[in-house]
């Protein structure tokens, strides 16, 4: 017990509020809600055996995905609490097609922040009981606050977030997060419904061992992520490197952090783009890399600086230790 931290994530939000000039308080109190909607969501997650929410619902979201219960009620749940508290002008989601205004009370368009969201990602490892996430990414708008929020709002490159992080339902419940002054993770503590702050200061270890990629899409690969993969698995120096694959990026990205290594779902032949999307999933996670000291790109150029054309735009990547993505880089040069 005597390790115990004591510092809670709300009192660390609002320790944090005054690294901010001329600070409001919005956005703590955007990233309270997140803290909220996020406790009700691993309620959820932790009871999804036995309350019948397990399986799909019958009907797929905007990228013609089968949506599960658990995801749409992710879903639910975040946008409620979001527009329920009026802590952001609008939200764009995974689950949805379009971006939702918020409209409701006095204070209507009035927040100067946007939310982009992945509800549930890795939703498929639901049924099976893996560990699943939550990935967020917010902006501050670019169109007038007190008007409705418009298309490019959202469509802004990764370097303007104003903060970004994830929730990672797994053996413990944590939220990790950044608002652009380093990577710091908090515990859930199930018996009080409070998360303590049990990683400060996150980083990528200089050197990483483990390679994070779906394999079984070998034969689709680009020719430098194959040679890339071979060099992964050759005897010589510190290699052949580990292979580890969860299948859910939280839980794939929270470890490589941890332990170091990279994490890579490239394009294939079928997919140019490759599988994740850019706002919703690679560009939080490419601020989250780059505060823990790490790299993301798109095998070539940085996620971040990515001039988005679309919500549910997708783009290939390749995140995690400096040195390892640098190395995957190289063999995508060389194979041009
Ligand atoms: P989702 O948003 O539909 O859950 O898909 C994203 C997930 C990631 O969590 C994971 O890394 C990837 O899809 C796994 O894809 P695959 O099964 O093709 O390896
Ligand atoms: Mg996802």
């Amino acid at each position: 017990m005597a390790d115990q931290s004591f510092q809670t994530l709300g009192e660390f939000i609002i320790d944090k509020q005054e690294d901010f000039l001329y600070s409001t308080g919005e956005l703590s109190r955007l990233l309270s809600a997140i803290r909220l909607a996020s406790k009700v969501v691993n309620r959820q997650v932790n009871k999804a055996g036995i309350a019948n929410i397990i399986g799909k619902v019958g009907s797929s979201n905007i990228q013609g995905e089968e949506q599960q219960k658990l995801d749409v009620l992710a879903n639910d749940i975040f946008i409620e609490a979001l527009s329920q508290r009026e802590v952001v002008c609008g939200i764009a989601s995974e689950e949805n097609d379009d971006f939702i205004t918020v409209r409701t009370g006095p204070n209507a368009h009035l927040s100067k922040y946007v939310v982009l969201i992945d509800p549930l990602d890795g939703s498929s490892n639901i049924d099976v009981n893996v560990s699943v996430g939550t990935i967020f990414s917010i902006y501050r708008r670019v169109s007038e606050p007190g008007t409705p929020v418009i298309l490019e709002d959202f469509l802004q490159k990764g370097v303007n977030q104003a903060a970004a992080g994830y929730v990672v339902y797994g053996s413990s419940t944590m939220i990790v997060y950044t608002t652009g002054n380093g990577v710091n993770g908090f515990t859930l503590d199930p018996s009080l419904g409070t998360y303590y702050l049990s990683h400060p200061s996150m980083k990528f270890p200089e050197n990483g061992k483990i390679y994070s990629i779906n394999e079984g899409n070998y034969i689709k690969f680009p020719q430098g992520v194959k040679d890339y993969l071979k060099y992964c698995q050759k005897e010589e120096d510190d290699r052949p490197y580990t292979a580890r694959y969860i299948g859910s990026l939280v839980s794939d990205f929270h470890r490589n952090m941890i332990k170091g290594g990279i994490y890579i779902y490239p394009s294939t032949a079928q997919s140019p783009n490759g599988k994740l999307r850019l706002l919703y999933e690679c560009n939080p996670m490419a601020l989250l890399t780059e505060q823990a000291g790490g790299k993301c790109t798109d095998g070539f150029q940085r996620i971040l600086e990515i001039e988005p054309t679309e919500l549910h735009q997708r783009v290939p990547f390749f995140c995690g230790n400096t040195k390892m993505v640098e190395e995957a880089e190289e063999f995508m040069k060389n194979a041009q």
